[in-house]
């Protein structure tokens, strides 16, 4: 087999670079390791930043988007007993778009098997030869046969856990990381959201967000170990500890319901600096992973996309290899700002066990700030509808 860019990782980043490929006439083949099904009962992200929805629109999959996306003007800090809303569209003038992540999925799914995009699911062993000579190539092993798939680039958009970040020899890998002393129960809901936009809510017992996916689809999280076992959250706990963590009229609002999903997802703020090697390049969690208190982490891949999506069809089209040269150091400009805007959102909203009792007293003092300043507000929503790319 032989392709342009080989794609490891069927994701969001892996898709939407596939299809911004495709309508370059750029060929491409996504290796994923998973089933579609497998990879479209993932629940993740929520909301999109305006420049996501953008270039989900040049790449042809904002449709549905447009028609069912819901378009949020702000959100509410629940602060003090209080909520506070920043109020995006009037501090920026932008908004932005509440869209599930497996919704993205599914609309870059369709759009690949509309153009006649190679997506091969169930692939194992994937293994990268000769990165950083002029013939690189994948071989896995797919439906019982191994293969070899020859390329001139290689794409690792396979996620933190994924094999390509790892094909970079150790000593060359610039890695920072931070690990949170706590994770994120969620859990999905076929309930009314308690709001009709987003509630960051901080209080003593810990961090809770109130989200949706549509009107009768709900999205809660709560703070927890980051070692928390989600069978030892009936959803009747799961409740109260979230109707304690919200100002009392909202509490008294929340409609509950059963559980359709419940998971932990671990917090970390991490960053490879090294986004390239010779003929691999990484883009999305495969590259960096954010804290979700910003909602940041799948508009950041979507970023890096359009970076290295634009650096390839420079190559392809006039030979200019310079963007790719730079493709790094212009996606690290924007992550290394995101990953600020989440570790701080994370700092102000969580309670840190071994916070001391002056640190507690600052993170207060920079909520009371937040909430009484249009200065730190609009700092505020200017980051979280999305930096410029
Ligand atoms: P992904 O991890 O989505 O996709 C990588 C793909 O590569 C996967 O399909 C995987 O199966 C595949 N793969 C891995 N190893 C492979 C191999 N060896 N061979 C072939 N394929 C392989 N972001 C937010 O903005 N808000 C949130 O609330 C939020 N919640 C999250 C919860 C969890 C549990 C996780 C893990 C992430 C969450 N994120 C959230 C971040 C998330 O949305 C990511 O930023 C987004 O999925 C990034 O997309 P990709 O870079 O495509 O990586
Ligand atoms: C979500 O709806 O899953 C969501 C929304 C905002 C966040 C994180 C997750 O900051």
């Amino acid at each position: 087999m032989r392709t342009a860019v080989a794609i490891v990782g069927g994701g969001p980043s892996g898709l939407l670079l596939s299809q911004l490929l495709h309508r370059a006439g750029i060929g491409s083949v996504v290796l994923e390791r998973r089933s579609r099904d497998y990879v479209l009962g993932r629940i993740r992200a929520g909301v999109l930043e305006d420049g996501t929805q953008a270039l989900l629109r040049r790449a042809g999959v904002g449709e549905r988007m447009d028609r069912e996306g819901l378009v949020h003007d702000g959100f509410s800090l629940a602060h003090g007993g209080g909520t506070h809303r920043i109020d995006l569209a009037a501090l920026t003038g932008r908004s932005v778009m509440v869209y599930g992540q497996t919704e993205v999925t599914k609309d870059l799914y369709a759009a690949r098997d509309a153009m006649g995009g190679t997506v091969l699911h169930g692939v194992e062993d994937v293994a990268l030869h000769d990165l950083t000579g002029d013939a690189p190539s994948v071989t896995f092993r797919h439906e019982g046969a191994d293969r070899r798939l020859a390329c001139d680039f290689v794409a690792g958009c396979d996620g933190f856990h994924g094999p390509t970040r790892q094909s970079i020899p150790a000593p060359e890998r610039r890695e920072f990381e931070r690990v949170y002393p706590f994770g994120w129960l969620g859990i999905l809901s076929e309930t009314a959201p308690v709001d009709h936009e987003l509630i960051y809510a901080t209080h003593g017992d810990g961090f809770a967000l109130c989200s949706m996916r549509n009107p009768r689809l709900s999205r809660y999280y709560i703070q927890c170990r980051a070692d928390e076992n989600p069978d030892d959250w009936p959803d009747a706990r799961f409740w109260d500890a979230l109707r304690a963590r919200l100002p009392a009229a909202l509490a008294e609002a929340l409609e509950t319901g059963p559980s359709i999903e419940k998971s932990v997802a671990p917090l970390r703020s991490y960053v490879c600096e090294t986004m390239r090697h010779g003929r691999l390049f990484l883009a999305g969690d495969a590259a960096h992973i954010v804290p979700p208190t910003g909602a940041k982490g799948l508009n950041l891949a979507a970023a890096d996309i359009h970076y290295l999506s634009e650096a390839l069809i420079a190559w392809y089209g006039t030979g200019d290899a310079a963007p790719l040269d730079g493709y790094a150091a212009r996606a690290l400009r924007r992550i290394w700002k995101t990953e600020r805007f989440s570790w701080w959102m994370t700092s102000i909203l969580h309670d840190f066990p071994d916070r001391s009792p002056f640190e507690r007293r600052m993170q207060r003092a920079e909520l009371d700030y937040l909430t009484q300043s249009s200065a730190a507000m609009t700092a505020l929503a200017e980051n979280y509808v999305g930096l410029p790319y």
